[in-house]
C-alpha cells in the first residue's frame, strides 16, 4: 500500500489556476464521454509542470490550443504535463475522458443512483470525471452541456443558471448551465433523471423572485412540503439573523436514494440523501422532520459559509464545517428550544465526538496531516468545530460576533480562506485578543477542568479552583492550556440563585480559564453555595467536582437554567451507573439509590412544568453514552446494569408512566413543538411500560391506534427492546406494509440490528439477503450494519469475537465498492484501546486481517495503520 500523507504545513499556492472551464456531458449510464476545456492561468512564471489529478476513468486525449498534445506523463492519481515548450502563460487545454457511471459503486464523482445518474464531488470526486486542478483553492467559472437521452433524463441540471437548451436526433436533449460564481471543482454538480417536481419560490429581503425547486422521484410528491417549507425558513432566518441574502435567482435540490452522507451544498444544486428529504407523517417520525429541517438549513447556509467563501484547503474544512453548524445550530434554537436544541446537541458530542477524540482517529478541528480527506469529515472537524466558534460566541457576546462575521465576509468574499482569517476578523472587528484562543484549532483531545472549592463563613467568601488538563492523545503527546470559557452560577441549598459578586462589583458569569490552575473569588456569599458548573456546556470539555447527590438533586428540582438541570440529572445517572457497575464485578446485588429515584419521581410529578425537559432528564442514557462514563468499557456489564435502572424506574413509577400516559391525548398528527413534546413523553412513558405487566397490551394497542410513524416506531421499539410477546406480529406487520420503501425499511432493518436477542448477529446476518436489502445502498448498511456495530454494543462486542468477524467481512467487500462507507464503519472496531485485554486481542487479529488485503483503500488503511500503531 502506497499511501502519501498530505500536511498541512505543506501548503503552496498553485502554480497553475483555471479561471473557466466549460464542461460537456454525453451521457450515457455505461459509456459518458466527457469533454472538458479549461482557461489555464500560470500563476508561477517558473512553473513548468502542470500536475492535474485524475483517476478512475478513461482517458482519451489531451489538447493545447485546440492541437493534439503529448507530453505529458500518466500515472494511477493523475496527468502531468511537460509545458516547458509552452511561451503562452494563458492557454486552452481540452481533455477528453470516459466514465461508467452505472459501475460506479464508489458513490463519488459521477454516478447512477436508482434510475438517475448524479456527481458527488467533495472532497476530491471532481478528479473522477477529468483530469483537473481539484483544489479548492482554484475557482473557475462553469459552464456546463449536457446531452441525454430525452425519455429516461427529461430534467438535466447543473449550477447556476439555464442559458440553453435544444432537442437532438435519436431522442435525445440538451441543456447549458451556467454558473457566474466561481467555484472550486468540488462544488460541481450534474444531475440527470426523470423525477417529481415541487416548485414554489422566495422573495429576497431586497426584492429578488427567487425560485426554488425541489426533485424527488416520481411518487414521491406527497414527502416533498417539509423541506421546502424548511428552505423557506431558512432563506428567512439568514437574511433576519446573519444579514445574509440567497444571490442567485434559483436554488435547486434533488433527493437521491444513493447518497455517501446526508447531503451536498452544490452551488445553486443541493443534492440530498432522500432520508433527509422526504417526510409525510406516515413515512417519517418527530426526528426525522428535524433532521430534514436542520440539514436542509445547513446546506442552505453553506452559500455564504463554504461556497462565498470557501477554503483554501482541505486542513480548513472547519472554518466551513463548524461555522455552517453553529449556523444550523442558532437555526434550530431560535426556531424552536434553545434548551432541548442543546442538550441534544451536547449529548451527541459529549459521546461521539469525546469518544473520537480518545481514539486512535483523534485530531484538532484543524487537522495537521490527512491521507484521505474523506476521513476527516467528523464529529470534531463539524461538531467541536460548531463548539470553538460558539466558544467565540461566548466570548464575543452576539453583536461583536456578528460584526466579526461581516468583517469576515467583507475581506474574504469570492476567496478561498483559512480558519486563521476568520479568528483575525473576529479578533480585529471585536478588540477582543483571541491569541491563547486559537490554541483550540491545533489542539486536539478533550480538556478536563477539575474543580474544587472552598467557603469562608466568616468572610462570606467563595472560592473556586479551577485546574487544566488536557490529556496526551494518540496524534498529540503535548498539550498546552487552553482559553476556556467557563460558564457558572451560585445556587443556596434551597434553589435561590446567587449572584456573583467581587468587592462590591456583579461579575459576568463567564469565567475566563486560561491557566493550568486559577481561583476564582466571590463576596458576599451568606452561605456555602452549590456550583453550577459549565452551565450550557459553556466549553467542549470534561468537568470534575465532586458534587454530594443531594446537590445535584437540588440543581435538579431547581435550578433556573433547563440545562443546568438536565445536566445535573446526567450527573446522577452517571454516579448510580458507577457504583451498581462496581455492584456487578463484585457480583454483589444491584440497588438505586431512593434519594435519587425520589428526585426523579418528583420531577414526573411536576411534568406539566416541562413536557420536554421531563422527558431529557427522564430518559435513560444509552449504552454509549454510558460507556463514556468509565474508563475500561465493559459492555456486558453496562447492559446489565442499564437494564436494572430500566426495571427499576419502570416498576417503582409504574402508575404515574399509565397515568400520565393516559392523559397526554393527541387526535390529528401536527409537525409543531406543543405536539412533539406530548408525543416525546408519551413514548416515554410506553418505553418504561413496555416493562412492565401492563407493556404486551399498552404497547399492542399503542401501535394499531398509532396514526404517524413516531407512534407506530415508538411501540415497534417498545416491543422489541422489551421482548413483548406482540413483538414478532408487529414487526411482521410493519414489514409487510412498507418493504417497498427502502427509507422506511432502514427504520426495521435498525430495530432488528438493535433487538437484545442472544441471536441478534444471526438475525442481522440473515437479513443480508432480505429482498429489501441493498449491499451498495449506503441508508440500508448503516440501518442494518451500522446500527449493530453502533448501537448493539452488547452483541457486537461479544467475547467470542462473533461481531468483529462480522464486520470484517462486511467491510472486506466494501473495501472493493464504496471505501468511504467501509471508513466510517469501521470506527468501532478502531478503538480497541477502551476495552479489556481479550477483546483488544480480538479486534486488532480483526484489524490485522484486514491490513493484509492487496488493495486496500486509502480510507481504510489510515485508520488501521493509526489503530495498529497506537
Ligand atoms: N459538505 C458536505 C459533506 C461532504 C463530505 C465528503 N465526504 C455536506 C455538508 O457538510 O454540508
Ligand atoms: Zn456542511
Amino acid at each position: 500500500m502506497v499511501a502519501k500523507a498530505k500536511y498541512r504545513k505543506d501548503y503552496k499556492t498553485p502554480d497553475f489556476t483555471i479561471t473557466d472551464i466549460f464542461l460537456d456531458f454525453q451521457l450515457d449510464p455505461q459509456r459518458t464521454l466527457v469533454t472538458a476545456k479549461s482557461l489555464v492561468k500560470r500563476l508561477n512564471p517558473q512553473a513548468t509542470q502542470l500536475r492535474l489529478d485524475g483517476h478512475s476513468f478513461q482517458f482519451e486525449q489531451v489538447q493545447i490550443n485546440q492541437q493534439p498534445f503529448s507530453q505529458y506523463q500518466q500515472d494511477g492519481e493523475g496527468l502531468t504535463l511537460d509545458l516547458s515548450e509552452l511561451a503562452a502563460d494563458e492557454f486552452e487545454l481540452t481533455i477528453n475522458t470516459i466514465l461508467v457511471p452505472a459501475e460506479n459503486t464508489s458513490l463519488q464523482g459521477l454516478y447512477q443512483s436508482g434510475e438517475a445518474l448524479c456527481t458527488q464531488c467533495e472532497a476530491e470526486g471532481f478528479r473522477q470525471i477529468t483530469y483537473m486542478l481539484d483544489r479548492p483553492d482554484v475557482l473557475a467559472r462553469y459552464t456546463t452541456r449536457i446531452v441525454a437521452d430525452k425519455t429516461t433524463y427529461p430534467y438535466l441540471l447543473s449550477n447556476g443558471n439555464k442559458v440553453a437548451c435544444g432537442e437532438l436526433a435519436e431522442g435525445k436533449h440538451w441543456v447549458e448551465w451556467q454558473d457566474p460564481f466561481p467555484k472550486p471543482s468540488y462544488l460541481f454538480a450534474l444531475v440527470a433523471g426523470d423525477f417529481d417536481l415541487l416548485q414554489d419560490h422566495f422573495v429576497t429581503r431586497s426584492g429578488r423572485q427567487v425560485t426554488l425547486e425541489l426533485f424527488v422521484d416520481k411518487g414521491n410528491l406527497n414527502r416533498a412540503d417539509w423541506a421546502m417549507a424548511s428552505l423557506k425558513k431558512a432563506m428567512k432566518w439568514d437574511e433576519e439573523r446573519f444579514g445574509l441574502e440567497y444571490d442567485l435567482d434559483i436554488y435547486m435540490i434533488v433527493a437521491v436514494d444513493f447518497f455517501n452522507m446526508g447531503a451536498m451544498e452544490n452551488k445553486g444544486l443541493n443534492i440530498f440523501n432522500s432520508k433527509f428529504v422526504l417526510a409525510n407523517p406516515q413515512t417519517a417520525t418527530d426526528e426525522d422532520y428535524m433532521g430534514i429541517e436542520s440539514v436542509i438549513a445547513h446546506e442552505y447556509f453553506h452559500n455564504w459559509t463554504g461556497n462565498r467563501i470557501t477554503c483554501r484547503d482541505w486542513f480548513q474544512l472547519s472554518l466551513k464545517e463548524g461555522l455552517t453548524v453553529f449556523r444550523d445550530q442558532e437555526f434550530s434554537s431560535d426556531t424552536g428550544s434553545r434548551a432541548v436544541n442543546r442538550i441534544n446537541n451536547v449529548r451527541f458530542l459529549r459521546t461521539i465526538q469525546f469518544a473520537e477524540d480518545a481514539s486512535p482517529m483523534s485530531h484538532p478541528i484543524r487537522p495537521e496531516k490527512v491521507i484521505e480527506m474523506n476521513n476527516f469529515y467528523t464529529v470534531t472537524v463539524y461538531e467541536k468545530g460548531a463548539e470553538v466558534i460558539r466558544m467565540l460566541h461566548t466570548l464575543l457576546g452576539e453583536q461583536k460576533f456578528q460584526a466579526g462575521m461581516q468583517l469576515y465576509i467583507a475581506q474574504n468574499d469570492g476567496k478561498a480562506a483559512t480558519c486563521e482569517d476568520f479568528v483575525a476578523a473576529m479578533e480585529q472587528a471585536s478588540g477582543i485578543d483571541l491569541s491563547q484562543f486559537r490554541r483550540w484549532y491545533s489542539q486536539s483531545g478533550t480538556p478536563e477542568l477539575t474543580v474544587t472549592d472552598h467557603y469562608d463563613a466568616g468572610k462570606h467568601c467563595y472560592q473556586l479552583t479551577v485546574v487544566q488538563h488536557t490529556p496526551a492523545t494518540a496524534d498529540q503527546m503535548d498539550k498546552i492550556n487552553l482559553h476556556i470559557p467557563l460558564k457558572i452560577a451560585l445556587y443556596s441549598e434551597n434553589g435561590d440563585k446567587i449572584s456573583l459578586q467581587y468587592e462590591g462589583r456583579t461579575l459576568n458569569d463567564v469565567l475566563n480559564v486560561t491557566q493550568k490552575e486559577q481561583v476564582f473569588e466571590f463576596h458576599n456569599v451568606y452561605q456555602r453555595p452549590i456550583p453550577a458548573l459549565l452551565c450550557d456546556f459553556s466549553a467542549p470539555v470534561k468537568l470534575d467536582y465532586n458534587y454530594e447527590v443531594e446537590q445535584l438533586v437540588t440543581l435538579l428540582q431547581f435550578a433556573e437554567n433547563d440545562f443546568v438541570r438536565w445536566d445535573a440529572a446526567q450527573m446522577l445517572w452517571a454516579k448510580e451507573l458507577r457504583e451498581n457497575l462496581m455492584r456487578y464485578q463484585l457480583e454483589q446485588s444491584l440497588q438505586f439509590s431512593q434519594s435519587v429515584l425520589a428526585a426523579f419521581g418528583q420531577v414526573l410529578v411536576d411534568y406539566q412544568q416541562d413536557i420536554e425537559l421531563t422527558t431529557l432528564i427522564l430518559t435513560l442514557p444509552k449504552e454509549t453514552e454510558f460507556a463514556e462514563k468509565v474508563k475500561t468499557i465493559d459492555p456486558e456489564g453496562i447492559a446489565v446494569v442499564r437494564d436494572f435502572m430500566l426495571h427499576t424506574l419502570a416498576q417503582q413509577f409504574k402508575q404515574q408512566w399509565l397515568k400520565i400516559y393516559n392523559q397526554i391525548k393527541l387526535e390529528q398528527y401536527r409537525v409543531v413543538p406543543e405536539d412533539i413534546a406530548l408525543r416525546g413523553l408519551r413514548n416515554l412513558c410506553l418505553s418504561y411500560l413496555a416493562f412492565t405487566e401492563f407493556g404486551n397490551s399498552v404497547v399492542n394497542q399503542h401501535y394499531l391506534y398509532a396514526n404517524n410513524m413516531t407512534d407506530s416506531l415508538a411501540a415497534l421499539n417498545a416491543a422489541s427492546k422489551a421482548g413483548l410477546a406482540c413483538r414478532d406480529n408487529l414487526l411482521a406487520d410493519f414489514e409487510q406494509k412498507w418493504q417497498q420503501d427502502g427509507l422506511v425499511m432502514d427504520k426495521w432493518f435498525a430495530l432488528q440490528a438493535t433487538r437484545p436477542d442472544e441471536n441478534v448477529l444471526e438475525i442481522v446476518q440473515q437479513l443480508i439477503s432480505h429482498p429489501s436489502f441493498n449491499f451498495n445502498n449506503p441508508n440500508r448498511l448503516r440501518a442494518l450494519v451500522g446500527s449493530f456495530v453502533n448501537q448493539n454494543p452488547r452483541h457486537f462486542h461479544a467475547i467470542d469475537g462473533s461481531g468483529y468477524r462480522f464486520l470484517t467481512d462486511i467491510l472486506l467487500k466494501l473495501n472493493e465498492t464504496n471505501p468511504q462507507v467501509a471508513a466510517r464503519l469501521i470506527e468501532p472496531l478502531i478503538r480497541f484501546n477502551r476495552y479489556d485485554e481479550q477483546r483488544q486481542t480480538l479486534m486488532k487479529r480483526a484489524l490485522e486481517r484486514l491490513s493484509e488485503v492487496e488493495n486496500l483503500s486509502k480510507d481504510l488503511f489510515e485508520k488501521i495503520e493509526k489503530a495498529l500503531q497506537a
